[in-house]
């Protein structure tokens, strides 16, 4: 039986991953956190415990983690790339205040922390294609440098306090659930909502940029199988390279053409969107995650694309 609090658990990541936790560990046990304005509805407020827990109130967070004998928190707290360069004090004070937060209360209280670090972590001088796990991490958006320090303070707190940290860079993850906000990867959910409705889709990000990209049921996988993994396997902790699939628009649009024959697309580039874009790697080499703790992907873009026009289709009805 473990106790889980998951914070931010009605964003992006956390709505579904708050679901798959209650499915696989019981419902009592996991605890939907959420702040003010975002509360859990519905299933997510039905199914199991919620309650308010605000990075930036270390004392809220403490109590919650007391009241719930939490042992494992999932911090997914954060603002996505495109909005962080919007408001970089916000995003530092929820992302990197609000982590130190998080650490001091699983260091008191011996919790095991996940906060997502991403391919945003990486920057220009970054090798581009099979961007190793080691590698030169100089990004140049306050959602980058954030990350970069999720990644190092993280390891800090294991290597001084033995604080069991873990996290992957996620990839964009695309999703049928819950939409994205604000961030550089959004495209590849969008295009999915156009493509439905039977809308023309107009695309930020300019031909040719290839990301990388995952279907959201690996990436909770992911979260989920690195939270579990044989600790003393682990040669690295936090920043995992994880990888399933890299595209640029046009090899997208063309597999859901596959499905939707009629599904027209222009391009109208996002100048910040696509610096954004060009200063993140093109693929990564995933082969660490995949040794220490067996990573595999699911999904392709194929697979992918099928099982998102199926329930979206279902969705929008
Ligand atoms: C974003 O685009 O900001 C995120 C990410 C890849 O970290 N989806």
């Amino acid at each position: 039986m473990k106790n889980v609090l998951v914070i931010g658990s009605t964003g992006q990541i956390g709505s579904e991953l708050t679901r798959e936790l209650r499915r696989r560990y019981g419902n009592d046990g996991i605890v939907a956190g959420y702040i003010k304005g975002a509360e859990p509805r519905g299933e997510l407020k039905e199914g199991g415990p919620s309650a308010e827990a605000d990075v930036t109130n270390p004392e809220m967070i403490a109590e919650v983690v007391r009241k719930h004998k939490i042992d494992t928190i999932y911090n997914l707290a954060a603002l996505l790339s495109v909005v962080a360069e919007k408001k970089p004090q916000l995003a530092w004070k929820i992302g990197i205040d609000g982590l130190w937060n998080i650490l001091e209360v699983a260091r008191e209280n011996k919790c095991a922390v996940f906060t997502p670090s991403s391919i945003g972590s990486f920057g220009l001088n970054t090798p581009h294609t099979k961007t190793p796990q080691d590698t030169v991490q100089r990004p140049g958006t306050i959602y980058g440098i954030s990350k970069v320090t999720t990644e190092l303070l993280s390891d800090y707190y294991f290597k001084k306090y033995g604080v069991d940290t873990r996290s992957v860079r996620f990839p964009g993850l695309i999703s049928y659930v819950t939409p994205p906000g604000g961030g550089t990867t959004d495209y590849a959910v969008d295009i999915y909502y156009s493509a439905v409705r039977g809308e023309k889709f107009v695309c930020p990000i300019r031909k040719g940029t290839l990301m990388d990209m995952m279907y959201m049921p690996d990436g909770l996988h992911a979260a989920i199988a690195l939270m579990e993994a044989d600790p003393s396997r682990l040669v690295h902790r936090n920043g995992f390279n994880i990888a399933s699939m890299s595209f640029d628009p046009e090899e997208i649009f063309q597999t859901i053409r596959r499905y939707k024959p009629g599904f027209e697309m222009a391009y109208a580039v996002d100048p910040l969107k696509q610096s954004i874009a060009d200063s993140w790697p093109d693929s990564l080499d995933d082969s660490c995650a995949r040794e220490e703790w067996d990573w595999q992907p699911r999904y392709d873009l194929d697979t992918m694309t099928a099982d998102m026009l199926k329930h979206l289709e279902e969705k929008l009805k």
